[in-house]
């Protein structure tokens, strides 16, 4: 079922569909039927779990605004709002989230700090993480069209307890990087070490 709901907390400037219209700008189709999946995972998961449903449908939305960028708009971004240099060491896969956020308050004009840190957070997760961050994480890992081995597991476990969830993708994410030999954003490893032991029996 599609959930379409209106607006009304002037969290953005604009009614749901204006932002859709945004985005189908911002994104290529594949990427944009993405978004429209993880709000509506989104959606699920914040009635599970006593989440706004407008901060959900909107971060659902938004969280990959930046994806499609270029790395040098990125690169500029870092340096114009003096973003820490060290994300300079890294790319696309943790500045669409990181340095997506910024762009987002600056082009959408959504200035709710969670739902900037739910977009900041949404790839590499965090120490801390809010109702709201912890169901657009989810929801990115295991919106309707996500298929690689665990991702069945990974539904289960987020139904019953959405903090298990946080901890199976934080551990299944690190294990690809390292199986990859890709580099590991410290956000990452430390989302590991405070999700992971927690939830192990
Ligand atoms: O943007 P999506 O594809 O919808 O999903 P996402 O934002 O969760 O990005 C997933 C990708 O990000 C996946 O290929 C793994 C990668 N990733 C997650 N944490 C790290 C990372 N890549 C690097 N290099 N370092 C990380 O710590
Ligand atoms: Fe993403
Ligand atoms: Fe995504």
């Amino acid at each position: 079922m599609v959930t379409e709901l209106t607006y009304h907390a002037n969290i953005f400037p604009g009614t749901r569909q204006e932002l859709v219209d945004q985005l189908a700008k911002q994104l290529r189709p594949k990427r944009f039927h993405h978004v429209l999946r993880v709000e509506q995972t989104a959606l699920e998961l914040a009635a599970q779990n006593n989440v706004d449903a407008e901060r959900a449908s909107i971060a659902g939305l938004v969280h990959d605004y930046a994806k499609q960028r270029s790395d040098d708009d990125f690169i500029a971004a870092i340096k114009a709002y003096r973003l820490d240099p060290e994300l300079l060491d890294y790319g696309n896969a943790i500045w669409h989230g990181v340095v997506g956020a910024e762009l987002i308050k600056r082009e959408l004009h959504i200035y709710d700090e969670d739902i900037l840190n739910a977009v900041r957070h949404h790839t590499t997760g965090d120490v801390y993480m809010t109702p709201l961050e912890q169901v657009v994480y989810m929801a990115d890992y295991i919106e309707p069209a996500r298929d690689f081995p665990g991702v069945d597991e990974a539904r289960r476990i987020t139904a019953k307890d959405l903090g298990a969830g946080v901890a199976f993708q934080a551990q299944h994410t690190l294990l690809y990087l390292v199986e990859n030999g890709l580099p590991v954003y410290p956000k990452s490893l430390a989302t590991f070490n405070a999700w992971v032991p927690r939830y192990q029996r």
